[in-house]
């Protein structure tokens, strides 16, 4: 990443564009839910030594306690505060997280909530993560504070009901919410005194929620208020990341590109793509994913921050509909997250998820608000069981071999150009990163057995799908790569992963 700061320094003023990870780390998890003494530890004990680049944190910041339906897990996107207090924990806890987190190499990124307070029914009083009094009829949030002043009902006193006028869609609620009069520089300072709190105990950057619902002009001149990143861990004038949650699939009034000068954008579209094509929907195959980024019409690589599936649309809120593959379709989730994870298009981030009941009454989950595995509404401890995965309802995807293994893969190959594209003109297709790194999938209804041009030095490697290398052995399957570079592939179309890589770390 020293290349971007080296731009920035000159004045290209890339850096909020740079992810600011450790040099060599090129993906982050989104530990959603995660308390933050559990993520401090899983710092320390697997994505320092896995490679992980930084975590997305679930919003840090007090928000109201909804009993009805019982303590869902978007009570944390109706702020009642910037007091850091939520279940996940305390501001002490929260800077212990960071500070542990920072020192093996690993970023957070908080979701900021900026665009609105609470829902404008939550009513009054103290049902609040830290107990703050509030009354959402009034617009009084005596914490920050906020007053009726601070709120765009002069603009718009309704909710975004036509997202085709981009006024509304700004100024107007999102689902209720009080939306905040970020024109004004009260509020633009009010905001920034939060981040630039988070920014100084070390967090590296900010996921900007429901940023399509603020005006890109506004954002700046938050984003301008912004700190540096804290010297304890970052070189000096280095910028916060930022990427903002913008959901444009194409067809509103609201185009992601208006965001770029901000920073990077969510690209809904990747993995609303990419589920049509592994569940091989409406005629798309693999063997279309030649051109795959921005010749699929999805912003450019160096704006996007890309995901198989978020912590809405794994449960039918936001974007990307029936499409979007998660944890539930484990198969064919390893595929889609493997295939990201090789590809060089776009900044990526692993889902990391819990278990909910789902319960599908005509088609949607009546479940979708369930919040995380708690005790009363207390989230349970991530306890990690013998075999590596973890208890307690935590799905935790970011272990599953074949993803934390992709995740290591990433960062091997990372500059290596895409390269040594093969298909069979339907759902088998291989390629490489330079000769650092080759992938080979089947998701034909028959077997592949093929010799591929890798494109990597001759050599015994071992793949790390079905297996990882150990004390020089492969627990999974070996692949030879002959002095011309060519390899011998056999994948069954019944396998359990019918993917396999491998990579210049994984070679005997
Ligand atoms: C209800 C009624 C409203 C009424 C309001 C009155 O629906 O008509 O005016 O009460 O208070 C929850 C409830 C919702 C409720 C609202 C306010 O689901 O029924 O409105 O609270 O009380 C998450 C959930 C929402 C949830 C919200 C706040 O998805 O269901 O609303 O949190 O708790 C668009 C946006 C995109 C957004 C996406 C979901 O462009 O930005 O919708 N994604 C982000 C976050 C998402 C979050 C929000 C934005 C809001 O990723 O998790 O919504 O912060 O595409
Ligand atoms: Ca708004």
């Amino acid at each position: 990443m020293k290349f971007f700061l080296l731009l920035s320094l000159i004045g290209f003023c890339w850096a909020q564009y740079d992810p600011q990870t450790q040099y060599g780390r090129t993906a982050i998890v989104h530990l959603f839910e995660w308390r933050w003494v559990d993520i401090a530890k899983e710092c320390e004990r697997y994505l320092a030594p896995k490679g992980f680049g930084g975590v997305q944190v679930s919003p840090p910041n007090e928000n109201i306690v909804v009993y009805n339906p019982s303590r869902p897990w978007w009570e944390r996107y109706q702020p009642i505060s910037y007091k850091i207090c939520t279940r996940s924990g305390n501001e002490d806890e929260f800077r212990d997280m960071v500070t542990r987190c920072n020192n093996v190499g690993v970023r957070i990124y908080v979701d900021a909530v900026i665009n609105h307070m609470c829902g404008a029914g939550g009513g009054a009083g103290t049902s609040s993560t830290c107990g703050s009094y509030y009354n959402a009829n009034n617009r009084d949030f005596p914490s920050v504070p906020y007053s009726g002043w601070d709120f765009n009902d002069g603009k718009c006193n309704g909710e975004i009901s036509n997202y085709n006028d981009a006024n509304q869609v700004r100024n107007c609620r999102l689902s209720g919410l009080l939306d905040l009069a970020l024109e004004k520089d009260y509020v633009r300072s009010k905001v920034a005194e939060y981040m630039n709190r988070l920014i100084d105990i070390g967090v590296a950057g900010f996921r900007l929620d429901a940023a399509k619902h603020m005006w890109p002009g506004d954002i700046k001149a938050v984003l301008d208020k912004l700190h540096n990143l804290n010297t304890k861990w970052f070189s000096q004038g280095s910028r916060p990341f930022i990427f903002q949650e913008v959901i444009d699939l194409g067809g509103e009034a609201i185009k992601s590109s208006e965001y770029f000068g901000n920073g990077r954008v969510t690209e809904f579209k990747y993995g609303a793509k990419l589920g049509t094509v592994i569940r091989k929907w409406n005629g798309e195959k693999m063997a279309y994913l030649k051109n795959w980024g921005e010749g699929w019409g999805f912003v450019p690589s160096d704006r996007a921050l890309v995901f198989v599936d978020n912590h809405d649309n794994q449960r039918g809120h936001g974007a990307g509909g029936a499409s979007i593959l998660t944890f539930w379709d484990a198969r064919m989730y390893k595929m889609a997250v493997g295939f990201m994870l090789a590809h060089p298009y776009g900044f990526t981030r692993v889902m990391s998820s819990y278990r909910w009941a789902r319960n599908f009454q005509n088609g949607k989950d009546v479940n979708d608000w369930i919040g995380p595995p708690n005790n009363n509404g207390v989230t349970k401890e991530v306890t990690i069981n013998p075999d590596t995965t973890c208890g307690n309802d935590w799905v935790c995807e970011h272990r599953w071999r074949q993803i934390r293994n992709m995740v290591a893969f990433r960062n091997v190959v990372s500059g290596q150009p895409f390269s040594n594209w093969w298909d069979n003109g339907s759902n088998q297709v291989a390629f490489g990163r330079g000769n650092r790194g080759f992938i080979v999938f089947n998701n034909d209804d028959w077997s592949l057995s093929t010799t591929l041009q890798t494109g990597l030095p001759a050599g015994t490697y071992c793949d790390v799908i079905s297996g990882d290398k150990v004390d020089g052995n492969c627990t999974g399957i070996k692949v030879n790569v002959g002095n011309d570079g060519n390899a011998h592939f056999s994948i069954s179309n019944s396998a359990e992963d019918p993917f396999i890589a491998i990579h210049a770390e994984s070679k005997l």
